[in-house]
């Protein structure tokens, strides 16, 4: 039935709304973008057209109306209701979608064409389904009920004429009916009696499968977890009944894969179904059509819905023999040592089969390095089994914990438990080639392993060229407690995309035992799935039944396939149980007695595997018999050799770390300055802009400025300090990389490292261009994602790779590093104790008091200085060069003042054959202090220039000084308002001595200017209240000074600073001043202070 023009309306809605369907499907598969193609394509000439259009609502989402309005401007409105006849020209988008919109839109549901009619009479006509289940009866929220009549009226259209309707119609209607139109017959029995109806009917049933099959998959091996079966996956919700089942279809899309690809030849319905039963419903869940990308669908549509192939025995013998190794070594274990925690793997065995496959998958696809990062459950089991730590050292450890044998004997720190331990070895694997594996250390802390995982990875990538990151790939494991529960997993998550933290996508695989601890899921999380924090990633989730093991082993293959494809994130959720407690001397019956109750009785996955093999004559049962013997000779073998092993020295050093020292081994300090020649250089490169580039016209002056400084050879600030120290570094070949929050710029405004050019946004970054030639990202400071832990775990485990390199991390003031505690506490001040893993991590942490208030004035030193290991009370051995005294402290704490005095400890951080972690408290008002300034001679390399540990009172040079009455002992800025306020009480006999390091504490140079005033008073002089800053550290050592100076004692201190307190400052403005002034002046005043109350 040819449409008569008179009906425009119902017409051209008609079109629009077919065409709506399509936009939808674009819309809602492949995302918004795809979406503004489809409408920018294929809508434009009628958007352009004088007429008037109705959009019934699919075009509700308000990125689409904005689109359309910058199309058409003024004539795009979106209403509720159609109050007035419609204009010609203009459009009228209203919203329809069921679950999309409040109820009270619901009313416009199916209203279309009756009020349509109400406003234009006869003009508005359609017509009335024949099948049995019309489309405008059904309540689907994107084919609205007069979508299906205008669907058909134009299918009847194209059939009468098949250039009558718009080519991309006339695609879809033949894709549809499998004919081309002008051999149709009617318009409703095309193939099997398939009409447009019965096609998209179809289509929405495979589409709900895609969608939400997983909802009805068998995942829980325990059979507890039972889930209402959504109703879009029942087909008489699209009216199909039993009499349609042996009704052929014919469902190929163009862009589709799969069961919707063109290539599928008619089909039953009763065969449809099955393949999406199978597909979707089976012991595996996918989860995937949230994924914005049509290839990327496609590509997974294609796996998952082309039948997985059939394993041919010998794969099914190689994952016997795996799942029988992840069985036995657990059981094994449990058997020898019955009182030991090892947090087993008892319940997700199958996960050792399924690593195993992802690693020989990966490794075909070019993977040489695989980084891995995973908590307690069942790491013994991965280390022996997949890692390939050798069974024997294992076992030992499992006896007393043996300390391991340093090379000189003492170099064994403080150690850990076995399950945290980390180890590396190189894996060969099934196609023959090597893998290398690092498992690497981590915490109690759940997930604070997985941003220095990927730090790592990114580390390696670097260092080895992998430019198409394909060499290196991250694989991290999760709890499903922690996963869901734990904020730096989004962090993490969150650092995949961006350019200078991407790692081409990490495999995640969580062990879902369906309880963390004690607690069940519906107590710690409110999502159904502890994986949907990933959805925000748009990263495929595959949900697996974690008692079969060939699926198991099917989706950890697909993981690693997508990982080097798409270089993106996905996910493996191992759906399984716990068969013990929390660990194995724990009782599970206390607080899940009814999932204890079934667990009890419920077969392990290796008995399942092998009744299947058995029953269906899939692996002969000698040869069953015949792994499991091998396996358990290989066990008590090793057993065996456990009790006389002794381990090597620990494995600490990774080729890159050969010739670094452990403490027992002095290692020299190199001189810090650098030849005058080399400083100009590098100074020009990172003082001058490209003639052509137009940079904002202040940076344009600090740029000149610079140059003047480093020309001047005087007057080196702040910044240009810390450039001097990142140039000449790389002029040595260390690789340098500063991230934090705003880093390129500086939070205060003061680094500028990349400038923009104002006419053509260009980006220049001097630092980039110091060597000839420069290889990218041996230069990187990168403004991060707003996180701490995260991108301080991220940068950890970035600088654990290679000790040639200076990595620095900023935060954007120092008290936000609290949300970072985690890495502080459990990994940069206490790793190398526990793990001998030596790092010189250099993290900045702006801090000084200038009246912003509680949160921005403390970088909360006095917790980094809590964690010190030195003894307060023992007066060290000092060489001159104090190195031993740094290499045996866990971490250094600095507060410089001067440029040159950062720009030398910066680079001391690399000249010297060992790495500590340094906590730098970064000035903010020192930036642009004109005092603050050092001579460019201070940065030469001399017997006289280096780091200064304690600057001693510039004016007071005498060996010693009888006429001063104060040697005020002082750290960071405060020393310039002190300096100030002597130079204004003409206080010449007051001395003030700066400490830059604060640990390890400077004794000798303390007691050195002790000595030097044997009459003054000894004060101790900070801006943060008494029970913050560095005071509770310096008091004790700063006695321990006194006394082998022979100055006094402890109770001899006095104290000039704030008071103590719960906040770190005042928020109020003159209260500051008025505290600030108040102990500046206390520290300089005429009068002897009191002692310490
Ligand atoms: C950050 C953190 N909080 C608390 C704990 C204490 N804890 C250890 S294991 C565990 C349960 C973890 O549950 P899940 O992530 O599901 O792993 P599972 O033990 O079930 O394998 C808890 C709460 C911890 N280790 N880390
Ligand atoms: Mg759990």
């Amino acid at each position: 039935m040819a449409c008569k023009m008179s009906s425009f309306l119902v017409r051209r809605t008609g079109v629009m709304t077919s065409i709506g369907v399509k936009l939808l499907l674009s819309y809602r598969n492949h995302g918004i973008d795809s979406a503004q193609v489809f409408i920018r394509e294929k809508l434009r000439h009628l958007l352009l057209a004088p007429c008037s259009l109705v959009f019934d609502g699919m075009l509700h989402h308000t990125r689409v109306i904005r689109f359309l309005r910058e199309l058409c401007g003024s004539r795009v409105s979106c209403v509720d209701a159609i109050h007035a006849p419609l204009a010609p020209g203009n459009f009228l988008l209203f919203p329809r979608g069921v679950d999309v919109f409040p109820k009270h839109h619901r009313i416009l549901q199916g209203f279309s064409v009756g009020a349509l009619r109400s406003l234009h009479g006869s003009k508005v006509s359609y017509s009335t389904s024949t099948q049995s289940v019309p489309l405008s009866r059904l309540k689907d929220n994107f084919i609205h009920g007069t979508s299906g009549n205008f669907l058909e009226e134009m299918q009847r259209q194209w059939e009468a004429d098949p250039n009558s309707v718009d080519p991309s119609w006339q695609i879809f209607f033949k894709n549809f009916t499998g004919t081309d139109g002008s051999q149709s017959s009617g318009g409703m029995s095309l193939v099997g009696g398939q009409s447009t109806q019965d096609g998209l009917r179809v289509l929405m049933l495979i589409r709900a499968y895609q969608v939400s099959g997983h909802m009805k998959a068998r995942l829980d091996p325990l059979n507890l977890d039972i889930r209402a079966v959504p109703a879009e996956l029942d087909p008489a919700s699209y009216g199909f009944s039993a009499a349609d089942l042996d009704k052929e279809f014919v469902v190929g899309v163009e862009t589709m894969t799969g069961i919707l690809g063109t290539g599928n030849k008619p089909q039953t319905l009763k065969s449809i179904i099955g393949r999406l039963e199978n597909a979707y419903c089976d012991t595996i869940g996918f989860e995937y059509m949230h994924i914005q990308d049509r290839d990327k669908c496609n590509w997974l549509r294609d796996k998952i819905e082309n039948q997985p192939v059939v394993l041919a025995p010998a794969r099914r013998a190689e994952i016997f023999d795996r799942l029988t190794w992840g069985t036995h070594f657990e059981s094994f274990t449990a058997q020898k040592w019955t009182a030991a925690k090892r947090f087993g793997l008892e319940g997700c065995e199958t996960l050792i089969p399924g690593m195993k496959e992802l690693i020989d998958a990966a490794a075909d696809a070019g993977v040489e390095s695989v980084v891995i990062g995973m908590p307690h459950r069942g790491r013994l089991n991965v280390l022996g089994n997949v890692v390939r730590k050798p069974l024997r050292h294992i076992f030992s450890e499992f006896g007393a914990g043996i300390k391991p044998v340093g090379e000189a004997g003492t170099y064994t720190g403080s150690g850990d438990v076995k399950y945290h331990l980390g180890t590396s070895f190189d894996r060969p694997t099934r196609s023959g080639k090597k893998i290398h594996l690092s498992l690497v250390a981590n915490p109690s802390h759940l997930e604070a392993v997985a941003p220095v995982v990927i730090g790592k990875t990114r580390a390696k990538q670097y260092y080895s060229n992998d430019k198409q990151r394909l060499k290196n790939m991250a694989v991290i494991m999760h709890g499903d407690g922690s996963f869901s529960g734990q904020g730096v997993v989004y962090e993490t998550l969150h650092l995949s995309d961006l350019p200078n933290y991407c790692t081409g996508g990490s495999v995640h695989i969580v062990v879902n035992n369906q309880v963390a601890f004690t607690t069940d899921p519906k107590f710690s999380r409110s999502s159904p799935y502890c994986t949907d924090v990933a959805k925000a990633l748009c990263a495929p989730i595959f949900h697996v039944n974690g008692d079969d093991v060939e699926a198991v082993t099917r989706v950890c293959d697909l993981a690693a396939k997508w990982r080097c494809q798409f270089l993106s994130d996905v996910i493996v959720d191992i759906v399984c149980y716990r068969r013990f407690g929390h660990n194995e001397i724990d009782e599970p019956f206390f607080t899940q007695p009814t999932m204890y109750s079934v667990i009890k009785s419920h077969p392990n996955s290796l008995a399942i595997y092998e009744k299947k093999l058995i029953e269906n004559g899939l692996l002969a049962k000698d040869e069953i018999d015949r792994l499991k013997a091998k396996v358990m000779g290989t066990l008590n073998e090793e057993f065996e050799s456990s009790k006389n092993y002794v381990p090597n020295k620990r494995d600490w050093l990774s080729a890159f770390w050969a010739g670094f020292k452990g403490p027992e081994q002095l290692s020299k300090l190199r001189n810090t300055g650098v030849k005058s020649a080399v400083l100009k250089d590098v100074g020009q490169a990172i003082t001058v802009l490209p003639a052509t580039f137009n940079p904002h016209k202040a940076i344009k002056r600090i740029y000149e400025q610079r140059s003047q400084m480093i020309e001047k050879g005087e007057g080196v600030d702040w910044a240009t300090g810390e450039a001097l120290a990142f140039g000449t570094l790389l002029t040595e070949g260390n690789h340098v990389r500063l991230s934090g929050q705003d880093v390129e710029r500086g939070t205060f405004s003061h680094r500028h490292a990349k400038v923009h050019d104002q006419k053509n946004g260009q980006i220049y970054c001097p630092l980039e261009h110091v060597l000839k030639s420069q290889a990218p990202d041996f230069f990187t400071v990168s403004n991060s994602s707003l996180s701490e832990f995260g991108v301080l775990g991220f940068e950890l485990g970035y600088s654990m790779e290679n000790p040639n390199s200076l990595i620095l991390w900023e935060a954007q003031f120092g008290d936000f590093s609290n949300t970072a505690q985690v890495i502080f506490d459990q990994f940069v001040s206490s790793g190398e104790a526990k793990w001998l893993r030596q790092t010189g991590l250099t993290v900045l942490l702006p801090h000084g008091y200038d009246g912003q208030g509680p949160e921005h004035s403390s970088a909360r030193l006095e917790r980094y200085l809590q964690m010190c290991d030195d003894n307060p009370f023992k007066f060290p051995v000092m060489e001159a060069d104090s190195t031993k005294q740094s290499q045996e402290i866990n971490w250094q704490v600095v507060n410089t003042t001067t440029p040159a005095n950062y720009f030398h400890v910066l680079r001391r951080q690399i000249h010297r054959d060992f790495r500590k972690p340094m906590i730098i408290m970064a000035p903010k008002n020192l930036l642009r202090h004109q005092k603050c300034r050092s001579k460019l001679s201070e940065f030469e390399d001399s017997s006289e220039n280096g780091f200064q540990r304690l600057i001693k009172d510039v004016g007071n040079q005498k060996d010693k000084d009888d006429s001063i009455r104060r040697v005020v002992f002082c750290t960071g800025k405060i020393y310039y308002e002190l300096d100030e306020e002597r130079e204004r009480a003409t206080a010449k006999d007051v001395a003030i001595c700066r400490v830059e390091q604060i640990c390890p504490f400077p004794f000798d140079l303390v007691a050195r200017e002790l000595k030097r005033y044997p009459k003054a008073e000894v004060v101790w002089c900070q801006e943060e209240p008494m029970n913050m800053g560095a005071f509770l550290y310096v008091f004790p050592r700063l006695g321990t000074a006194m006394k082998n100076a022979n100055r006094g004692k402890l109770e001899d201190v006095k104290y000039a600073g704030r008071s103590a307190s719960a906040s770190p400052a005042t928020g109020f403005g003159d209260q500051h001043t008025h505290e600030q002034k108040g102990l500046v002046e206390r520290a300089i005043q005429k009068s002897p202070l009191a002692l310490i109350e």
